[in-house]
């Protein structure tokens, strides 16, 4: 028989048994004193870290990034270099559920990426939609504890959802993506990603354009029916997770072409609709394609507590060459995940090996819980200092940045000749949908809109579709006469759309 390693406790040393606790007698008491029992019982009380609050439930694998193109005349990252290969991981994720919940419910995907550059991590943190339920961050808690479950039952509600998107005016585009076929992706392998932001490239001369990024699967886009993603979600809820893992064993790795739209940075200021609106995309005729190279996922996580459960993404994670752009939801989030992380995973999340950056880190953080990767004792732990100690190089880093002027205020953006929340919601639904696709639209959104309880609710989410679309928003209405709403009764408030 091979040779099996003795177990150990945590600390190493041999143990006599993992079957029998010490105790007086074979049928005595078991003594206090059986620290490997107290071991075993203590560590599988500590097993979880809080999962995320949103996007709980997901997988990933690592891969490679090669580059095709040629775009370092936008922008100056080593990352998309001509030439250039990185190391990276993704992770796909549902957004509503919470861990153990289905991977085929209707939702967006996540599709967070890490790439492990020459300069540090850039993390690309999106999502398989190109836009976004609400374009203000301040809204983002509300609008997620409108999805998941009600105080008092812990059940989900179409109420709650509806309330929240027909009163959330600006939701309309994403709601039509949700609502549509590309809301239950066949797998992961099937769909796209997007950034969705706009973000800033800046190239070697110092010149700054607007990008958005477009992730195309080379295995072609497929998507589950209602009733397929619903009788998987009882036979095998990690039907997606199980896709991946065993596409990748089996040496059939998945791939995307990266694209990306570049806009000139003056554009911005007279482009007909606000460009940094998360609610909205470019056209492709206004900003066409530029391709960047290939995403390949080829090696599976060997632990996945250690690498999926406590990889840690960021939108700050960005390196020179790419910067933030004024979108209010972006700079939200620039805020938000490194709050998460150092909250769900630790102050040290990016010491772990899943998390750590190829490139040397020279930074003055120091101590806190689990540090394990410091600096030398002859290195000053301050700035400035005299003593070779690291120092800021301005010519190195790039923080982006923007005109920009105004009073403080709290208002929904300057409101650009094309600024509206139904129209791209409409093209979508009559330009990008045919027949078929529209058709099994309104079977989903008669089916959920008429889960709706409270009539005034559901009487609004009827004129919310009308304003997509006159004629989806009679044939909804058509098709949810006779099914009352079971409640009729008028509202604490009378609220007023708000976007
Ligand atoms: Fe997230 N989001 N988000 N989100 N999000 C999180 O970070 C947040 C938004 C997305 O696989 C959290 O570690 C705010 C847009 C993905 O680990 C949290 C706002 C997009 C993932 C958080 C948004 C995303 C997250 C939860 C509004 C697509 C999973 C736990 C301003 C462009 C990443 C965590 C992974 C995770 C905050 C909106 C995508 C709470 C405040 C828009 C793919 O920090």
């Amino acid at each position: 028989m091979s040779h099996v390693p003795a177990t150990t406790t945590n600390s190493g040393a041999p143990v006599a048994s993992d079957a029998h606790a010490l105790s007086v007698g074979a049928d005595g008491p078991i003594v206090l004193h059986d620290h490997y029992l107290v071991e075993k019982l203590a560590q599988f009380n500590r097993e979880r870290v809080p999962e995320r609050v949103v996007h709980a439930k997901g997988g990933g694998a690592f891969g490679t990034f090669t580059v095709t193109g040629d775009v370092s005349s936008y922008t100056r990252a080593a990352v998309f270099q001509p030439g250039a290969t990185t190391e990276m991981l993704a992770r796909f994720s549902t957004v509503a559920g919470e861990l153990g919940s289905p991977d085929t419910w209707r939702d967006p995907r996540g599709f967070a990426l890490k790439f492990y550059t020459s300069e540090g991590n850039y993390d690309l943190v999106g999502n398989n939609t190109p836009v976004f339920f609400i374009r203000d961050g301040i809204k983002f808690p509300d609008f997620i504890h409108s999805q998941k479950r009600l105080p008092g039952s812990h059940l989900r509600d179409n109420d709650m959802q509806w309330d929240f998107w027909s009163l959330s005016p600006e939701s309309a585009h994403q709601v039509t993506w949700l609502m549509g076929d590309r809301g239950i992706p066949a797998s992961w392998r099937h769909m796209d990603g997007f950034g969705s932001h706009t973000y800033q490239w800046i190239n070697a001369a110092g010149e700054r354009f607007w990008v958005k990024y477009h992730f195309k699967t080379q295995q072609g886009i497929k998507n589950l029916s209602p009733q397929d993603a619903s009788q998987l979600a009882g036979s095998d809820a990690d039907v997606h997770i199980r896709d991946l893992y065993e596409h990748i064993e089996a040496g059939d790795f998945p791939r995307w072409t990266l694209s990306v739209q570049v806009m000139p940075y003056a554009d911005a200021t007279t482009y007909r609709f606000n460009p940094f609106d998360l609610t909205k995309v470019w056209p492709h005729a206004d900003y066409p394609l530029v391709e960047v190279g290939v995403m390949e996922l080829n090696r599976n996580p060997e632990n996945y507590f250690a690498q999926i459960e406590q990889a840690t993404f960021a939108p700050s994670n960005f390196v020179p060459g790419i910067a933030a752009s004024p979108d209010k939801m972006l700079l939200a989030r620039i805020f938000s995940y490194a709050d998460a992380h150092r909250y769900r995973v630790g102050t040290n999340h990016a010491q772990l090996p899943v998390n750590a950056p190829r490139a040397d880190v020279h930074s003055y953080s120091k101590d806190g819980a689990a540090r394990y990767h410091f600096e030398s004792a002859t290195t000053p732990v301050y700035a400035p200092n005299s003593s070779g100690g690291p120092a800021a190089d301005p010519t190195r880093a790039t923080d982006g940045g923007w005109e920009s002027d105004g009073d403080l205020t709290r208002a929904a953006a300057t409101l650009h000749a094309q600024d509206d929340d139904f129209g791209q919601a409409g093209t979508l639904y009559r330009e990008v949908f045919d027949d078929a696709a529209r058709a099994r639209f309104l079977d989903t959104i008669t089916g959920h809109v008429g889960g709706v309880r409270r009539a005034d609710i559901r009487e609004r989410a009827v004129q919310y579709w009308t304003q997509v679309d006159a004629g989806l928003g009679a044939a909804l209405r058509a098709r949810l006469e006779g099914t009352a709403p079971v409640e009729t009764g008028t509202p604490a408030t009378s609220a007023t759309p708000v976007a």
